[in-house]
């Protein structure tokens, strides 16, 4: 059956020493492993390399922001998936819509990512989302069928490896929340695409996380939806009495 995950998204925060000291808190503050959530921090790339020896991987799982879309060469700046999984890193969030925003990230980019980061061993959080004037129109649906078209071309057991995220772009930094209904209802209709492309058994085992603006005090009606099966977790991430908080959620 598929699997609770509270991701914490740092974004482009902390310094490597105040990462460094970010996670080892973290670290201290989950007592043990949680039987019923995976824990992930995704972190700046500089980070990488030194927090993942840090964290107990039993308890923590470390992934990038970001990959670029080309295997390696001359993309001055870029950091590719192999360089992403030499760090120890385990995950990395693709299509965040602040890298469509800001980034230009197409379907067509995301699909070149998602596949370089599961040939390197990867489990890409794959981010989908509508804008609030899309939401205003009623095409939500619409919005996330056509995002979804960067996995769909995957095989079946390519796909059964990567970990989605609904994030509405109107309830990203802007505290404003999915009501725990806005998000079911997109959730179960993002699941049926699932079904309908690779089948009932693969969207059941398909985790689908909740983000934008997911706090302490919303995270336990939000994952208590039946297809809300944990969050990607902002501002919320950057302290770890909140980021604790939301995982005490399940
Ligand atoms: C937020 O909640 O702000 C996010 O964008 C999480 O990725």
């Amino acid at each position: 059956m598929r699997k609770n995950i509270v991701a914490g998204n740092w974004k482009m925060n902390t310094t490597l020493q105040e990462g460094i000291a970010l996670a080892k808190e973290l670290n201290q503050a989950l007592a043990a492993e949680k039987p019923n959530c995976d824990v992930v921090i995704c972190t700046p790339f500089i980070h990488l390399a030194s927090v993942t020896p840090l964290v107990d991987a039993a308890k923590i799982g470390v992934g990038a922001e970001n990959c670029a879309d080309k295997v390696s060469g001359a993309y001055t700046g870029e950091v590719s998936a192999s360089m992403v999984a030499s760090t120890g890193a385990k995950y990395v969030i693709l299509g965040h819509s602040e890298r469509r925003a800001y980034y230009g990230e197409t379907v067509e980019i995301l699909r070149e990512k998602v596949k370089l980061a599961l040939a390197n061993g990867l489990t890409p959080i794959f981010c989908i989302g509508e804008v609030l004037e899309e939401r205003e129109a009623n095409k939500q649906n619409e919005v996330v069928a056509t995002q979804m078209e960067s996995v769909f071309s995957l095989s079946a057991e390519d796909f059964s490896k990567i970990v989605l995220a609904y994030e509405p772009v109107w309830a990203i930094g802007t505290g404003k929340t999915a009501s725990p209904e806005q998000a079911q209802e997109i959730h179960a209709f993002i699941r049926s695409l699932v079904a309908g492309k690779f089948g009932q058994e693969i969207a059941d085992n398909t985790s689908i996380l909740y983000g934008g603006s997911c706090k302490p005090s919303n995270a336990k009606e939000l994952f208590a939806n039946p297809d809300v099966d944990g969050g990607l977790i902002g501002g919320a991430a950057l302290a770890v009495a909140d980021f604790k908080g939301i995982i005490d959620a399940f």
